[in-house]
């Protein structure tokens, strides 16, 4: 397969705000009196707000009405929106502009597949908006990971197919979108973590077009 998409996630491939996320939930959860681990918050990566809030409860077996929920989730996304808004173009995280620069010089197609409703305001914050073809986001969706729904979107919207396209994502439920979608699931993390993706990498620092496509190689001659 030749790369000609590239589908980014944001949180946590982007710029380092899974920890703020967890930050706010944590938060949240030790005002309801719920434990809430670190190990725990893993398994929320890339779900939306509410599925996110709604595991919380389940797991602290709390029942809430959907009025309670709906404030509950503004009070986590104002605590989330304090730690977020001293964002700037230092934070994206290292390789990745300089990734998106190349893959733009080179006709590549550009798309952020994320959950987050907060994705634009954060992506102009660190100076990337423009650099998009197309953003979908938890605005646009009525289904989040790991439903395929999102990155299907980002792939139409680049007049591309799937089999063409290649998702970055940090989290579980975002590589099970992209298989589930036929695209190529690039996982970013410690290596050896996602082990479902078709391909690892620690971080995009030094990343370029040729390496990706070399993982995409190695992967298909195995
Ligand atoms: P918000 P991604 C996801 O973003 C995060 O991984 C997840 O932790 C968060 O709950 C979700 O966005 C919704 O975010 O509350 O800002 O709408 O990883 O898909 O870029
Ligand atoms: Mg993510």
């Amino acid at each position: 397969m030749k790369i000609l998409g590239c589908l980014f996630d944001l949180d946590g491939v982007i710029v380092d705000t899974a920890k703020h996320h967890y930050f706010a939930w944590k938060s949240l959860a030790d005002k309801l009196a719920i434990p809430f681990t670190e190990l725990e918050n893993e398994s929320l990566k890339g779900l939306s707000r509410l599925d996110s809030l709604e595991c919380i409860l389940r797991s602290g077996n709390l029942e809430v009405s959907s009025k309670t929920k709906i404030e509950l989730m503004e009070k986590k996304n104002q605590l989330y929106l304090q730690i977020v808004d001293s964002l700037g173009p230092d934070d994206v995280l290292p390789g990745v502009k300089e990734l998106m620069l190349e893959l733009r010089n080179k006709g590549i197609g550009i798309c952020l597949g994320s959950s987050s409703k907060n994705a634009s305001s954060i992506l102009k914050s660190i100076g990337l908006f423009d650099l998009f073809d197309g953003i979908v986001d938890g605005n646009h969706l009525t289904l989040s990971k790991p439903d395929p729904e999102m990155f299907i979107k980002c792939s139409k919207i680049l007049g591309l197919t799937p089999s063409v396209c290649m998702v970055f994502e940090d989290a579980e439920s975002g590589i099970e979108a992209a298989l589930s979608g036929g695209f190529f699931a690039l996982g970013i993390g410690a290596v050896g973590s996602l082990k479902r993706a078709h391909a690892n990498v620690q971080d995009l620092d030094h990343m370029t077009l040729k390496k990706l496509q070399g993982l995409v190689d190695s992967h298909e001659s195995n």
